[in-house]
Formats: C-alpha cells, sequence, structure tokens
C-alpha cells in the first residue's frame, strides 16, 4: 500500500479531454435565449459569470441546464462516478453555537448531549474498520470544555491504530473554535492538527456565505470570509479540503450564486479544493421546521449549476444521504460524479429527519451507479483509485 500525500489540484480540466458520448447522442435544445448564449460559452470552455449562474437558476428547462452539466461533467470526469468506503464519527454532539438549521447540536448537560470517551471513539472507529474504510470523517459540536489536546490525542490514537484509514477531519467551523479555545492562531492549529495525523479537512460549516443568510440559519458561527480564510489556511499547510452550500432553507439565487462564486475565487487562488458538495437542508427538528423541503427540480438544479459555475472543482458530490439515493442517482446525469461513500451510522441528517438508511453497501452503491449507466470506482478521500481483494485494499497510485 501506498501513502499517499497531499498535492495541489491542478486548474480547470483539460477542454481537450474527449468528452463522453452522451452529448453526441441528444442534441442540445432550448427556446430559452439565455441557456443559448450559455450554451455557446460552455462549448467554447468560457467561464460562466454571476449573471450565467441566475439565468441557470431562474430558467424552467431544467433538461438544458443538465445537458450542459452533464456535458462539463464528462468532460472532466468521463462516464467515472466515484464512491468511497467510509465511517462517520461525530465525538461529541454538545455545541455551543445554537444555530437554528442544526438538530444535532445539544447544550451540554441536556437529555441527549453526548461526549465521546477517547476510548470510545476509537471503538466507534474500530466497529467500522471491520468494513475496510479507507477513510473516517470526524465532526462534531463545538463543545466548550473539550481542549485542542483531548482532539489531537484523538487523532493520535486513530492514526496509531488504524495507520492506513485517511482521516478527513474537522471543519473550518471546528478549526476557528479549537485556535480560539486553546489561544493559538488558526494556523498553529491546523500545524498541529495535521502533525498529528489530520490528512484532510471535511467540507461542513460553509452553509450559505451571505451575512443576511447566516445572521438567520447560523448566527453564532465564524462568517463566510472567515470560513474562507481558514479554507485557505488548510490549503496553504499542504491539505485538501471540500467546500458544502447548504441550501433550500431561507436563501435565494443571488445568495447560491454568490457562495459558489467565492468559492471558484479562493479555488482559484490555492486549487486545494476537491469536491463541492450541495447540501439539501432537512428542516425536522430544527428551529426552522416550518419551511418545506427542498424539491427534486432545486436539488438537481443545484448540482448542475455548481457543476457549470465551479469550472476549477474536479468534483461535485450528490450526497446520497441528504439527497436520498433516488435524487443522488439522478444527479449522476445532471453534473454529479461521486456519491459519497457507504457511511456507517450518519447522524446530522438523520436528527434532522432525513429517511435514508444509516448506510449503505457498497454492492448496492455500485448497482445504483451501473443503472445510471455510470462506470463505478471506488476511490480514496484523495480520488486515487481503491483495489481489493477478500482481505485487503490498496490505493493505487
Ligand atoms: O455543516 C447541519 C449540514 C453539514 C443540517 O466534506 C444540515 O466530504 C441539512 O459537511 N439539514 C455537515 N444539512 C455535513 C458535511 C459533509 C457531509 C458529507 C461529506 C462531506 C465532505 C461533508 O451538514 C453542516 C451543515 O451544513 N447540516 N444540519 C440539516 N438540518
Amino acid at each position: 500500500m501506498s501513502n499517499v500525500s497531499a498535492t495541489i489540484l491542478a486548474g480547470p480540466s483539460d477542454l481537450n479531454a474527449k468528452p463522453f458520448a452522451s452529448a453526441a447522442v441528444h442534441p442540445f435544445q432550448t427556446d430559452d435565449a439565455r441557456l443559448q448564449r450559455i450554451h455557446t460559452k460552455v462549448m467554447a470552455g468560457e467561464r460562466l459569470n454571476t449573471q450565467d449562474g441566475l439565468d441557470l437558476f431562474g430558467t424552467g428547462d431544467i433538461l438544458a441546464v443538465g445537458w450542459m452539466a452533464n456535458y462539463v461533467r464528462e468532460r472532466m470526469n468521463g462516464n467515472i462516478c466515484y464512491f468511497n468506503v467510509n465511517r462517520h464519527i461525530n465525538p461529541t454532539n454538545v455545541c455551543v453555537a445554537a444555530c437554528r438549521l442544526c438538530a444535532f447540536g445539544r447544550k451540554k448537560d441536556t437529555p441527549g448531549a453526548y461526549t465521546m470517551a477517547l476510548e470510545e471513539a476509537w471503538e466507534t472507529a474500530a466497529s467500522g474498520y471491520s468494513e475496510a474504510v479507507t477513510e473516517f470523517h470526524i465532526v462534531g459540536g463545538l463543545h466548550p470544555d473539550l481542549s485542542l489536546e483531548y482532539y489531537l490525542d484523538l487523532v493520535r490514537g486513530l492514526k496509531e491504530r488504524f495507520p492506513q484509514v485517511h482521516l478527513k477531519a474537522f471543519t473550518m467551523v471546528e478549526l476557528s473554535f479549537l485556535a480560539k479555545r486553546a489561544k493559538l492562531s488558526t494556523r498553529e492549529t491546523i500545524l498541529k492538527l495535521k502533525e498529528a495525523g489530520v490528512d484532510s479537512c471535511p467540507g461542513g460549516g460553509a452553509e450559505i456565505f451571505s451575512d443576511r443568510v447566516r445572521h438567520i440559519i447560523c448566527d453564532h458561527k465564524i462568517d463566510g470570509g472567515e470560513w474562507l480564510e481558514i479554507a485557505r489556511e488548510v490549503h496553504q499547510a499542504g491539505m485538501r479540503s471540500n467546500a458544502t452550500m447548504l441550501y433550500g432553507h431561507v436563501e435565494n439565487d443571488e445568495d447560491r450564486v454568490d457562495h459558489m462564486m467565492r468559492l471558484r475565487a479562493l479555488q482559484d487562488e490555492t486549487g486545494g479544493f476537491q469536491t463541492f458538495i450541495p447540501l439539501a437542508f432537512h428542516p425536522d427538528n430544527t428551529p426552522l421546521q416550518h419551511l418545506p423541503k427542498t424539491s427534486g427540480l432545486l436539488d438537481i438544479k443545484t448540482i448542475a449549476v455548481g457543476r457549470l459555475l465551479l469550472d476549477n472543482f474536479q468534483h461535485v458530490k450528490a450526497y446520497w444521504q441528504m439527497l436520498t439515493p433516488k435524487i443522488a442517482q439522478i444527479a449522476l446525469r445532471f453534473g454529479a460524479d461521486d456519491l459519497d461513500g457507504t457511511v456507517i451510522e450518519e447522524k446530522i441528517y438523520h436528527d434532522a429527519g432525513a429517511t435514508t438508511p444509516q448506510g449503505m453497501a457498497r454492492t448496492e452503491l455500485e448497482r445504483l451507479i451501473r443503472e445510471a449507466g455510470r462506470e463505478p470506482v471506488e476511490r480514496d478521500t484523495l480520488y486515487q483509485r481503491v483495489s481489493r481483494n477478500a482481505a485487503s485494499f490498496t490505493v493505487n497510485v
């Protein structure tokens, strides 16, 4: 097995790469003049702008938007659909933030609040290990009493016990909180966590960067500018990260497009983002539970617009846990090239009323992908192919 090192992403994909066959099979068609203009740009590999993003969200012609997103998806990633075998570990749900979007966080010493002792967290990890996971995805609440040392020990202990498993751990929000508690800069905190064994960072906590929206859905979190600044520092420390966008609550088209444009600008600078992950808001059990759930159309359109605007992100993930396997499968023809993972034990959306299963067997994931006409490829966190035999896996570099 080879150790995987973090190399910074190249820029936009190779526009000369041969698109997969779909575009030839179904010619582009629309009677929306705005989309005809965007189509010309897409075919020329020209970058889309804010107005294009608004026009894409504003149109009812989802098939034309999907055609273009699919074209770009195939130009960048061919016919491949990636998935990985991972386990989520949420060490605590105790959180000082009280975000209105969240059903997972609890105040300390209130019913349902939990915090894992280190041994417990390592045991949780071990129960996924039997599935030969290649990644632990570790995020949790902002606990007022857990020190940076707890997290450093957690990470060291995981690396010691599971040296070949990639640790994708801690959002920009957690990094900011841990730094403040430890009275260190975020840069120092990132370096300490990296030294302890963190390999990359997940994309959570980005929500929507607009201040107006953040005041409503996550008032006490770091603002959008801080989220981006810490992501920049993560990339400068030589680690990759992902970027999410939570949609389907009180944001509008402008807020979504603005969010994507700000991500794209940082990606131009660092190249450190791997994947864009639109997250559909689940209102149940949150203070925003009066809001309706996202529609299938918005789910699909958000994936497609993400694929079209974020020309410097190599991957767009249709996270099946959030979208449902049915919508995620359709998204594979509307711009997405990744379904995330088998995910053992998901808590954040299930606390918010998600009715999807807590995990999915790899054979089922592969079946969904094949049925969408795509080729399933198991990846590790850094998108390197994983080959397996009955007893072990190898990362092919
Ligand atoms: O930041 C919280 C969101 C995120 C709700 O990087 C909610 O590979 C919907 O970031 N309804 C955490 N969403 C999850 C996350 C993630 C997931 C999968 C893969 C990756 C990756 C990252 O979940 C939070 C927040 O945006 N969230 N509550 C809710 N009620």
